[in-house]
């Protein structure tokens, strides 16, 4: 594709904007925020091993999880962003133990809060393994003028504005969702642009990839285990139906699911009872793209965009992907435990 024919994230978000004459374009400089705390990420991802940014931090977060030094750099990165963008208001991290509020004009009378991941899978950072930012764009629902409060971050996902993600893979992209649909783009170096590169982005409505680690099967409840037993038994037949992929990265994971189709589960198993994952800016930001796209996500006993946050850590289980495979995990796990 020549330069000429690029269209720029920017460029496209503008034109989705002018779609809707009463649309102040609020949300569209936001994303161009958190585009460009992206690129500034990438940066340092793309260098890691040359500059003194692998390893770990010599931290834990609030998740009690080792920190890295990039997870930090990548943290410090979007608050700092966000915080010079006239559109947030404040922020919720994975990394944070609270929410953040921004307490300058601009910010006290900005209508939309973000949640972040700020860089997913960072166990993967050190092997070179695709790793990735996730986000989450809620309006407020505090009073403008004044300071967020935690009822900001604790909102369903059926109330999310946006959501999307930034993968550090072979390429860099980003990928978001809005009730119009996904989009995804492809950083282009030379001109330091997001790039529209993937438009109105579709979920197979079935696949043959399942995605979950299996290290933890012993764990599984019996409804996960007859699962794992019928997609391996289902391989004796003529033509394997089915591969096993999984990377240990969320956003790596999720955004091949999107692309070809098939499903991720992080069950619930007899040591974590919710899960692993999290349920505001892993799961939701996730499930709020996989249903723009056309595919589904479920905790199990409800679909995860109407769960509504108790806790801004909270996990939860999640199967998500294809619709029909969704479906047919769903058989399994019901058949053996009615769920709650
Ligand atoms: P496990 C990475 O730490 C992460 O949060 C997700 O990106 C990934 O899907 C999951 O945890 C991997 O967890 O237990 O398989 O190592």
């Amino acid at each position: 594709m020549s330069q000429s024919n690029l269209i720029t994230m920017d460029e496209f978000t503008i034109r989705e904007t002018r779609k809707f004459p009463q649309a102040t374009g609020d949300l569209s400089a936001l994303l161009r925020d958190i585009g460009l705390a992206g690129k500034i990420i990438n940066n340092q991802v793309r260098r890691a091993g040359l500059v003194d940014i692998l390893g770990k931090h010599g931290a834990t977060n609030v998740q009690g999880e080792e920190q890295m030094k990039l997870d930090i750099f990548a943290n410090d990165t979007l608050i700092k962003i966000l915080k010079n963008s006239t559109e947030c208001a404040g922020i919720a991290s994975e990394e944070n133990d609270e929410h953040l509020s921004y307490e300058d004009t601009f910010s006290l009378n900005s209508k939309y809060v973000v949640l972040f991941d700020p860089l997913d899978g960072s166990s993967n950072i050190d092997v070179n393994a695709p790793i990735g930012t996730i986000f989450a764009i809620y309006r407020r629902v505090s009073e403008l003028g004044k300071s967020c409060t935690e009822a900001d971050f604790l909102q369903p996902g059926n109330r999310l504005m946006a959501a999307g993600y930034v993968i550090f893979g072979s390429s860099t992209m980003l990928v978001y969702a809005t009730r119009l649909g996904v989009n995804g783009f492809t950083l282009e170096p030379s001109i330091g642009e997001f790039c529209l590169s993937h438009p109105n982005m579709k979920c197979p409505e079935n696949g043959k990839i399942y995605s979950l680690n299996q290290g933890n099967s012993i764990k599984f409840s019996d409804g996960m285990q007859s699962y794992l037993n019928y997609c391996m038994e289902s391989n004796k037949e003529e033509g394997r139906p089915f591969s096993h992929r999984y990377i240990g990265s969320m956003v790596a994971d999720m955004h091949r699911t999107l692309l070809k189709g098939g499903i991720f589960m992080y069950p619930a198993d007899k040591s974590n009872v919710n899960g692993k994952l999290r349920l505001q800016y892993e799961c939701n930001p996730m499930a709020f793209i996989l249903e723009a796209a056309g595919g589904k996500a479920v905790s199990g006993s409800q679909n995860i965009l109407d769960i509504t946050p108790t806790e801004l850590h909270q996990r939860v289980p999640i199967f998500i992907g294809s619709k029909k495979m969704v479906d047919k995990v769903m058989e399994y796990v019901k058949e053996h435990e009615p769920v709650s």
